[in-house]
């Protein structure tokens, strides 16, 4: 990419594109385009097919999808396969019918096998069974993988995909049903320690393990990568250190200074056991994350305290 390249962030008001969005525009990157649901609906063929003929991007990141935490891909499986597989059908085509010079699509760790061995490099991709509660949002994710990979092979286009591990930081989704763990924690222990409560209930048991980035290292990383990777291959991207649930939630406890007890709600699932990340091939590379976790949290934290949207409340 050069500084007056054409990008479309698809995606750019989620927790990735913003972040991206906020990296491309530090870096000197002057000519983005941006476009809410309202202006393009990516659920719309049509629409999709008439924004990239018209606009043509040279760069995509396709950083679109719908997303949520264990419950929320665990209860609407149908509305995660059918919104993710049709918002990539549909740009990644399209992209191609426009000639867009590279795209980046973002996949995720819940890809991998429920039980494969850790840390999880890029070739244990479709060795084995999926976890049951994300199993409908990973199917889209791999058919968007292979859609790239086919279309490369197909049609000589430079479509790379990339697997985030955990995200989290500024813009996440803070609603206690459809959130990720650590924005749900974050909101827990502040409301409990503004409402002096006594307690906090965390969710499963806590001895799954979770690696966690940053968004800005994520976007980062993007970043990095559409300018210097141009395989077909899958890469990892993650810290390669991952922590208990139930360090993670005393560690939030402890930033957020919550004197209460925490009890956990075994009737809610665990999920995947553990799921860190290999990430050999992106240090390799030359790139390595730069938030630790606890400057990652306080620094979300701090971002969640400020933001009207810590008002929202839950359904
Ligand atoms: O972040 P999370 O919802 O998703 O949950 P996954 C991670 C772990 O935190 C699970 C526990 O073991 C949860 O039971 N947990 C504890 C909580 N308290 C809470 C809480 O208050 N809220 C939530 N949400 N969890 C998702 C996938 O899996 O990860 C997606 O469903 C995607 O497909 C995403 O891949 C990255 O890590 O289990």
């Amino acid at each position: 990419m050069n500084k007056n390249s054409k990008i479309y962030i698809a995606g750019h008001q989620g927790l990735v594109g913003s972040a991206l969005a906020k990296k491309l525009s530090q870096e000197g990157y002057n000519n983005l385009i941006l476009k809410t649901k309202k202006e393009v609906d990516l659920l719309d063929s049509v629409a999709v097919k008439k924004f990239l003929e018209t606009e043509r991007p040279e760069y995509v990141f396709l950083a679109a999808a719908k997303v949520g935490g264990i419950m929320t891909n665990n209860t609407y499986p149908a509305d995660f396969i059918y919104e993710n597989l049709t918002i990539q059908n549909n740009i990644i085509h399209n992209a191609y019918l426009a000639k867009t010079k590279k795209l980046l699509f973002l996949g995720s760790s819940c890809i991998y096998p429920k039980n494969c061995p850790q840390p999880i490099k890029e070739e244990y991709l479709l060795t084995g069974g999926l976890e049951p509660t994300n199993k409908a949002y990973a199917i889209a994710k791999i058919a968007g993988i292979v859609e790239c990979q086919s279309y490369n092979k197909q049609y000589g286009t430079n479509f790379i995909s990339v697997m985030p591990t955990n995200l989290y930081g500024p813009n996440d989704n803070f609603d206690l049903k459809t959130s990720h763990v650590l924005p749900a924690l974050i909101r827990k222990f502040h409301e409990a320690k503004i409402n002096n409560k006594k307690e906090v209930k965390a969710w499963g048991t806590g001895n799954p393990k979770r690696e966690f980035l940053h968004v800005d290292d994520l976007a980062d990383a993007c970043v990095f990568l559409m300018n210097n990777y141009n395989e077909s291959n899958i890469v990892n991207i993650g810290t390669g250190e991952d922590i208990s649930i139930k360090e993670l939630t005393e560690t939030v406890k402890k930033i957020i200074n919550f004197e209460g007890k925490i009890k956990w709600d075994a009737t809610k699932p665990d999920g995947t056991p553990r799921k860190l990340l290999d990430i050999s091939r992106l240090n390799n590379l030359g790139w390595k994350h730069k938030i630790e976790l606890e400057e990652g949290i306080k620094n979300t934290y701090k971002w969640y305290k400020r933001s009207p949207k810590q008002k929202v409340k839950s359904p």
